[in-house]
């Protein structure tokens, strides 16, 4: 299978201050820090696996959400375009990004009145994906479109239900193939492909990074596992138990370039 190629992941440090992370779904277990270090660290080396070179940006205890760096940019070929975060209390994360991505690329920003996360945003070759979330609106879909499309980008909004962002329901795995969880996305934008559905009770397990012949899959997800290795992908677990209790996915710690 063709999976998606990177060369550089950016990703950023867990704050000390990770325990008072945003959590949309309602209150949860406490968040156990250095436990979500060591998992970050285990992250980072299966992304280093997968042939990535890491480039790392210091985390900032004023912002608690900071390692999901993921919702601070979108990346298409040269342009990183810089998102526009709805939340108070991560609106300030994406300087430090911008400052570290903009001595080698070209940098754009979604403006308000436009909102948007960058997990909302799933790029497959050369169509992107915009999830109209509680996060993301059409405004920042409509600004996508006009500073990517002149690159022959094809921007699609996607209505999303009941779940933080589109990449919560769905990522790409390679080639025509994505994990997909039924009744969250309008289903027809992804007519196209081929559909590994996801079961209800592994709901983490939708959203996985696909890079350089690799797939990291996230622990406690047996069945889509099983079904990921019967289409002949190579797999890394990864336990993310600390970033689910904040409503972090595997795809949230890292922009894979
Ligand atoms: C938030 O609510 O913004 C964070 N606690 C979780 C963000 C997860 N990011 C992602 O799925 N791309």
């Amino acid at each position: 299978m063709k999976t998606p190629i990177g060369t550089y992941a950016v990703v950023r440090g867990v704050p000390r201050t990770f325990d008072q992370a945003i959590t949309p779904t309602g209150p949860v277990e406490p968040i156990d820090v250095p436990l979500a270090r060591e998992q970050h660290f285990a992250y980072c080396s299966a992304l280093e696996a997968a042939g990535l070179r890491l480039i790392r940006i210091e985390s900032d205890d004023r912002f608690p959400d900071c390692v999901f760096v993921e919702d601070t940019a979108v990346v298409a070929g040269e342009k990183v375009v810089v998102a526009a975060m709805a939340p108070e209390s991560r609106s300030g994360e994406t300087a430090a990004v911008e400052r570290r991505l903009r001595d080698f690329m070209d940098v754009h920003r979604i403006e308000a009145p436009a909102t948007l996360d960058g997990g909302d945003v799933l790029r497959i070759d050369d169509r992107i994906f915009v999830g109209l979330s509680e996060r993301t609106n059409g405004q920042a879909a409509e600004q996508l479109r006009s500073i990517l499309g002149p690159d022959g980008y094809e921007v699609t909004e996607v209505g999303v239900r009941d779940v933080l962002h589109l990449k919560s329901a769905c990522t790409h795995v390679g080639d025509d193939l994505i994990l997909w969880r039924p009744g969250y996305l309008e289903e027809e934008a992804f007519g196209a492909y081929r559909k590994i559905v996801v079961p209800e009770d592994e709901p983490h397990a939708a959203n996985c990074v696909s890079v350089n012949g690799r797939v990291l899959i996230p622990a406690g997800a047996p069945e889509t596992r099983a079904k990921l290795h019967e289409h002949g992908c190579t797999l890394i677990e990864i336990e993310i138990s600390e970033a689910r209790k904040a409503a972090g996915l595997l795809t949230c710690s890292s922009i894979i370039l």
